[in-house]
């Protein structure tokens, strides 16, 4: 069994909504069972900036599955949540599901990448993260999610959903 984390994000359509139903599909899967689910952030665009503000969140999970397999099963539910593949890269989306960490794994294959190439840039996903595992190392960067955050220098906006 690997321990995985996974982020979701969403920027298009009922964003909460959306990746609500996306937890609720990988929890469905009998090869995954998820241990815990960050809060609901509502998160400044990255990248592409003219698009709507995104909500992210991340989970934790424990599957027999390999990381590859993983990835087929999360881009089938992109899929089922009618995510449209478009022409800008890091633009909207229904819904986002990124493999961030698979145990101490380093894997960089052409369509697969872990750790996340992004990840340890990234507010939208260190802080739902931390509140996950805030002492988790980076496999890379051999810095717990904390020190990459401190890290940071300048960020976009990340706040809390009630
Ligand atoms: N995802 C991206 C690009 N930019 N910005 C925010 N705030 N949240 C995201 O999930 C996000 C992004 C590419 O996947
Ligand atoms: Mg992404
Ligand atoms: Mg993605």
């Amino acid at each position: 069994m690997a321990v995985v984390y996974i982020g979701l994000g969403s920027n298009l359509g009922r964003k909460r909504a959306n990746i609500r139903k996306a937890v609720k599909l990988l929890d469905k899967k009998k090869d995954i069972k998820i241990l815990k689910v960050s809060s609901l952030y509502e998160t400044e665009p990255v990248g592409y900036v003219k698009q709507d503000w995104f909500v992210n969140a991340c989970l934790k999970a424990e599957t027999n599955l390999s990381p590859r397999q993983l990835l087929s099963v999360l881009k089938d539910i992109e899929k089922k949540l009618k995510r449209k593949r478009r022409f800008i890269k890091w633009g909207p989306r229904t819904i986002d599901l990124d493999i961030l960490l698979c145990d101490n794994l380093k894997l960089k294959t052409k369509d697969l990448v872990i750790p996340h190439p992004e990840m340890h840039k990234r507010a939208f996903v260190l802080i739902p993260l931390m509140e996950l595992e805030p002492n988790l190392i980076h496999p890379t960067k051999r810095k717990s999610i904390l020190e990459l955050l401190a890290n940071l220098k300048k960020s976009k906006r990340v706040r809390k959903l009630a």
